[in-house]
Parts: structure tokens; sequence; C-alpha cells
């Protein structure tokens, strides 16, 4: 397991955007990991924070995907490999 600091900037920030706190969610590609939620907290003007735990995958693959909730529409997502 790996404890992870993610960080999230907003930029073109509308000024209805003033969440508190945003959602992370982290999977894997094609692969049912079980629910794994990260809470950012804003920790400044458009950047938000949070610690989460990677657990090691038994099949031995490092890909994750680390999705976003901003809004009902918008969940930008992305890619990343975990080093063992
Ligand atoms: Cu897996």
């Amino acid at each position: 397991m790996q404890e992870l600091l993610f960080e999230a900037s907003v930029s073109g920030g509308s000024p209805l955007f003033s969440a508190d706190t945003l959602l992370l969610d982290l999977s894997m590609p094609g692969m049912e990991m079980g629910k794994n939620e990260v809470t950012l907290r804003k920790a400044a003007e458009n950047l938000y924070r949070g610690t989460g735990v990677i657990v090691k995958c038994p099949s031995g693959r490092t890909l994750w995907r680390a999705t976003l909730s901003i809004s009902e529409t918008l969940k930008p997502s992305f890619t990343f490999n975990v080093r063992e």
C-alpha cells in the first residue's frame, strides 16, 4: 500500500465554483478494485489537496485512473502508474 498526496488545481474557474471539498475516485481501468475515494479539501483558491491509499494490485498491474467529481456532468479523469 502506498499513501499518495493528490492535488487538483482548477483553472479558469467560474465564480460559482466554491466547493469546500472535491471527491476523487480511484479505480483501475478494466478491473474491479472496490470503492476507493479520496476527499480533496480546499487548500487555497482553486487548489484542492488530499491523501489516499493505493492498494497493491494482485494482478501486478500498476495503471490506475483518478476521476475527479466536479459536478454531475464534469468528471475529468486521468491515468497514472504507481511504482512497486
Ligand atoms: Cu487491480
